[in-house]
């Protein structure tokens, strides 16, 4: 586990004295304009302090990243003492449910029943917070010009059955790969989130003839859905949304039969559910960090906003903490609308 939050000077820090103030100024010139009195109250901001710190997890893939800067950066802006630990979904819902001060934001449900069920329903040591705004969906993707051709690019249909799951055998051949031989690939992602889709199941019990891998990262699945895009060549692979591929290339998903509770984490024979996402904290924080709490709960992004963020890093190259830092002084009054007006309020 590693803690890697850069050091900041936050307005905590120096609401006291006009020249520490410019002096904390002077140290962040990039970050938004320091949330004034009318923003955050004092009541609020001492409350905050008084509270003590906070850890925000980080997991691995970008919609994850975004958000947890955007709670730390708002967080912050409340005068709060942030830290960001980079664990694994796994690793991640034990320490929160040890610790009385730790948020995860964007956890999928249907990706961790076995957690929720362990940690929350069983143990009550981890609570859910209110759905972050962005609803969220995924499952297996082909790109469209694999079933209906794309005739600028002279590109045929290559399985034009599709999306109906039952037409994946019939092109298992166009999909296969040198290393699955006459099956059909199927690529995932960080081989860490296998476990949680249940490919293999629904490989098995849906009787694909596939064989799945794992291109390691999202960024490396990101790099082989753009080579086959630029080359125009079939892939079958994981993808989700928020995620820049979703929102800026043209993909289907392909139409398993519909979800159930039955049928995930059983047979996996269904397609993953459409859901909002929630974060989730240590069961003490609601008592423990009552304002910087309220704060999450109200916590609400669009998915436009989130898409607006991840091109910010995904096609100009930002990095999370600055996209999320221009991001905030475009939409003051989204994020600040988080905040609480009173500390009594939370309480
Ligand atoms: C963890 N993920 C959203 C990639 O499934």
């Amino acid at each position: 586990m590693t803690i890697r939050r850069k050091a900041r000077i936050t307005s905590t820090a120096v609401s006291g004295t006009a020249i520490l103030a410019l002096l904390a100024a002077c140290a962040s010139p990039q970050g938004p304009s320091t949330a004034n009195d009318d923003v955050v109250s004092q009541a609020v901001r001492e409350a905050v302090e008084e509270e003590g710190p906070i850890v925000v997890v980080e997991l691995n893939w970008t919609s994850q990243l975004i958000a947890a800067e955007l709670a730390t950066q708002v967080l912050e802006q409340m005068g709060a003492e942030v830290s960001n630990q980079t664990l694994d979904s796994a690793t991640g819902w034990a320490a929160m449910s040890k610790a009385d001060n730790m948020v995860t934001l964007e956890l999928w449900p249907p990706l961790f029943q076995k957690q929720i069920e362990q940690y929350v329903e069983e143990e009550k040591s981890v609570d859910v917070l209110d759905d972050l705004g962005y609803a969220t969906t995924e499952g297996w993707h082909v790109p469209t010009y694999v079933i209906e051709g794309d005739a600028e690019r002279g590109i045929e249909p290559m399985c034009p059955d599709l999306p109906d799951w039952k037409a994946l055998n019939e092109c298992a051949d166009i999909f296969a790969t040198a290393s699955t031989g006459s099956k059909g690939r199927y690529l995932s992602g960080d081989p860490a989130w296998g476990p949680n889709y249940g490919d293999q199941h629904r490989i098995d019990n849906l009787g694909l003839n596939y064989e799945m891998e794992f291109a390691g990262s999202e960024a490396a699945l990101v790099a082989e859905i753009k080579r086959a895009f630029d080359r125009g060549e079939p892939l079958l692979f994981l993808m989700w949304s928020p995620h820049s591929v979703t929102a800026q290339y043209d993909v289907t998903m392909v139409e398993f039969p519909p979800y159930s509770d039955e049928c995930w984490g059983t047979t996996y024979a269904c397609g993953w559910d459409e859901d909002f996402n929630f974060g989730y904290t240590s069961a003490g924080l609601a008592e423990s960090h009552p304002v910087a709490h309220e704060m999450l709960e109200n916590f609400d992004l669009s998915l436009d906003s989130m898409h607006e963020i991840i091109a910010a890093v995904d096609n100009d190259g930002q990095s999370i903490e600055e996209a999320v830092t221009s991001w905030m002084s475009a939409n003051e009054s989204t994020w600040q609308s988080w905040i609480p007006t009173d500390a009594q309020a939370a309480q």
